[in-house]
């Protein structure tokens, strides 16, 4: 029995905040999902299973309205909605299925949390690990901004990618600023403050596929500034190539390097 099982599309940088930081504390974590646009086809569920037709039919109880990132149907049980109100994945559940972790940060803290290592990356004292919990809210913040962007498909227009760009600015100047005084993100050491900068980098790193949309309104990507940020950008560039980051990350380093 894992100490976590996560559901969710893959790959998902989201999903990687928990399983790199799991290669610290020891957590044992099962990740169970498929390629985005299969997820339809998935039962949401601790039990999460890919349903034919039929499946789907005899879950129809479970038929929802996707809200964010997707399209149409779907299938969602209650025991999955009680787990996680909100409905979204990345989804975790703990305690044998019993309770349910929503938000990728929260099940990254639960994985550093859990293990025999644990705790892991957050902190030595209880200041510590208030300030690594401001890096996160700060990155959520981002990370919200980073989620419209790049979901935005034909409705990508100056305004957003403006957001977009300003939001960027906002968080790349802070760490900027922050890695002038220690060598991480927080402070001294690496923390999970650090695993959600790179995480979420790489979820923005989908502005790749995006470059027609962008080049027929006349945007500039933005991802691309990083390197305007000498200490952030080489902070980043080194962590890509620590097995323990490029284990999940691989696949997005080439566009986060630029
Ligand atoms: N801030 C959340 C974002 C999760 C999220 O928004 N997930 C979307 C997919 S990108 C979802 O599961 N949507 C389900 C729906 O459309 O009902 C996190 O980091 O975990």
């Amino acid at each position: 029995m894992s100490d976590i099982r996560i559901i969710s599309y893959l790959p998902n940088p989201r999903v990687y905040k928990a399983t790199i930081v799991a290669r610290y504390s020891g957590a044992s974590i099962e990740v169970i999902g498929d390629a985005p646009p299969e997820m339809v086809h998935w039962l949401w569920d601790y039990d999460a299973i890919k349903m034919d037709d039929a499946g789907k039919e005899a879950n129809a109880a479970a038929r929802r309205t996707a809200k964010t990132g997707f399209t149409g149907a779907l299938y969602k049980t209650d025991a999955f909605l009680q787990a996680n109100p909100f409905g979204d994945i990345p989804a975790a559940f703990a305690e044998d299925g019993s309770t349910g972790i929503f938000e990728s940060n929260a099940i990254m803290r639960l994985a550093a949390l859990s293990g025999p290592n644990a705790p892991a990356l957050y902190g030595d004292t209880n200041v510590a690990r208030a300030r690594i919990d401001g890096f996160l809210d700060k990155t959520l913040l981002f990370a919200d901004v980073i989620q419209k962007y790049i979901l935005a498909g034909a409705d990508l227009d100056a305004n957003l990618h403006e957001q977009m760009a300003q939001a960027f600015a906002n968080y790349c100047g802070a760490l900027e600023a922050a890695l002038g005084h220690h060598e991480y993100v927080s402070g001294d050491a690496l923390s999970l403050s650090d695993v959600v900068l790179v995480c979420e980098l790489a979820l923005m790193s989908n502005e790749s596929r995006m470059a027609a949309e962008l080049a027929a309104k006349g945007l500039a990507p933005i991802l691309p500034d990083l390197k305007t940020y000498p200490r952030l950008y080489a902070h980043v560039t080194r962590l890509l190539d620590e097995a323990t980051f490029a284990a999940d990350l691989a696949g997005y380093a080439k566009y986060i390097r630029g």
